[in-house]
């Protein structure tokens, strides 16, 4: 299987409208973060584009980072057989207390299967000031609500998970993203470090290793990646880029 990385790499990388919607989302909300900065990130992760099985294959990589926030990735990708992927995660520095942000859309040939984001705590519970403006955010009825997977217990009480019907929900699904952009935003604004060696950075810095543990229990993220590329590939990939263990607090 023919495989271009760096910038040798260029194809059509356009996804499903949703997926596009949230890079969109993302990316003009990080970039109004303070101190944004690039991290740095390997080339040969960062473009990878080739073909599976006759299909398109590509991954683009974008590294961030930002006051309050240690690493913001997102990743869009196509892994064939009209495979469409969008992830994100912004993980945080722990010596602030602020949560995580993930979200993750799957969408095939048939629609988008699978669109869940979340603020995720890192910390007993969400800061009361995040927990009390998700507590009074709308309800939208989708149709097709999904279960979380057994590893799932890492999200917080407002994880949006559906399979979003149409352009309705998948407006639902977007007012959602932009709802949670908006709160880490405004948290970030007001948000002071501690201590790096403060028991509340330290416990910040176990549950996002936690977090990134349980993550890395996602058969379905493996599987994907197993296919298109290799197993030992696939393990470098999760390893190194998608759910790396932090660094600890120094
Ligand atoms: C599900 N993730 C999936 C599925 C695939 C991937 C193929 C199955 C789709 C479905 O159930 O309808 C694949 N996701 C990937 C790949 C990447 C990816 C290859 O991100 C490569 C980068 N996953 C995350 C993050 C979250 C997440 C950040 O990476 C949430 C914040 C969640 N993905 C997630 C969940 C499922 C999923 C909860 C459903 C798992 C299940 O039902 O067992």
């Amino acid at each position: 299987m023919p495989i271009a990385t760096g910038s040798d790499a260029s194809t059509d990388t356009r996804l499903n409208p949703l997926a596009d919607a949230l890079a969109d989302l993302i990316t003009e909300s990080w970039s109004r973060l303070p101190d944004l900065e690039p991290l740095p990130i390997d080339p040969e992760l960062e473009a990878i584009s080739g073909s599976l099985d006759g299909d398109d294959l590509f991954i683009r990589n974008s590294l961030r980072r930002a006051r309050g926030y240690r690493k913001m990735h997102l990743e869009t990708a196509r892994l064939g057989a009209g495979l469409q992927i969008l992830h994100c995660v912004f993980f945080p520095d722990p010596r602030h207390d602020l949560p995580l942000f993930g979200a993750d859309v799957v969408a095939s040939r048939a629609g988008v299967s699978a669109a869940i984001a979340d603020l995720s705590p890192v910390a007993a519970e969400l800061p009361a000031a995040l927990s009390s403006a998700l507590r009074q955010r709308p309800e939208p009825p989708y149709s097709q609500p999904r279960e979380l997977p057994a590893w799932g217990d890492i999200f917080s009480p407002f994880v949006r998970f559906v399979r979003p019907v149409g352009p309705e929900e998948e407006g639902w699904f977007l007012d959602d993203v932009r709802l949670f952009l908006d709160l880490i935003a405004d948290a970030v604004a007001s948000s002071r470090p501690q201590a790096s060696d403060d028991p509340a950075t330290v416990h910040r810095y176990e549950m996002q290793l936690s977090y990134c543990l349980q993550q890395k229990r996602n058969d379905k993220t493996r599987r994907a990646l197993e296919k298109a590329f290799n197993p030992s590939w696939a393990d470098r990939y999760i390893e190194t880029l998608l759910f790396d263990d932090p660094p600890r607090p120094a």
